[in-house]
């Protein structure tokens, strides 16, 4: 027996033309994002950033552990030093570390070691996965900690999305300096780099199209 307590829970029926044209608006709406690397400075309230990071919350988690912590940086100080630690690694990566593949691979993006999107943005939210809990000082296991964090961070990106905003899923690499210029604890590894804000009036993407939904599914 489950020993939680259960309480009702109810979603309006929807009719089926109204469900298609709901999934269709959504679908729509969500093929309008796109990650950019190039934000504007003007500043997004904390109250959008805590929006944002509580639907982040809203996603299923293993035994429901939620084992996830968010952190937002607004502060110049702190966006200074994670550019110049996120530059470092990644000069790294660009100039040796990155197999020739990988680079050409990255090619039609444009992408390169510097990331001044790190002190432009107003905020960056660092998604840290939980890989072990500390409860009264006893170690508490999470479980499908990358799965569920994975997970929180589509919410993240969709949510911010939603807001009129954009993101860049960034992945400095290796990114343990996020753990130690943001003090976060042993138990807490830093998973993504999301730099958050709005579009810039000069913004440019990368021309690319999706795959087909034929070549993404299968029905059976
Ligand atoms: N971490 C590097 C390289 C990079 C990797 C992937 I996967 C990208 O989609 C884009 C870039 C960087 O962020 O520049």
């Amino acid at each position: 027996m489950a020993d939680n307590n259960f309480i009702p829970y109810h979603r309006p029926q929807i009719s089926a033309s109204e469900m298609e044209a709901l999934s269709q608006d959504y679908y729509e709406k969500m093929d309008e994002r796109r990650s950019l690397r190039m934000f504007s400075d003007k500043p997004v309230s904390r109250k959008v950033i805590e929006n944002i990071i509580l639907t982040a919350g809203t996603a299923p988690s293993g035994a429901h552990k939620q084992p996830w912590t968010f952190v937002a940086v607004g502060d110049s100080e702190i966006k200074k030093q994670i550019r110049i630690a996120a530059e470092k690694e990644e000069y790294t990566n660009y100039n040796g570390r990155m197999s020739d593949e990988w680079l050409d691979d990255l090619r039609p993006f444009g992408t390169d070691w510097e990331k001044p999107f790190l002190e432009i943005a107003p905020w960056l939210i660092i998604v840290f996965r939980k890989i072990y809990d500390v409860e009264e000082g006893q170690k508490k296991n999470n479980y499908y900690v990358n799965e569920s964090v994975g997970l929180a961070s589509g919410f993240l990106l969709s949510a911010i999305h939603n807001a009129g905003l954009v993101s860049l899923t960034h992945t400095p690499s290796p990114m343990n300096f996020l753990r130690e210029i943001l003090k976060r604890p042993d138990n807490e590894r830093p998973f993504l780099l999301i730099p958050v804000g709005y579009a810039p009036e000069n913004a440019e993407v990368p021309d690319l199209s999706r795959k087909k939904l034929e070549e993404i599914s299968y029905f059976f």
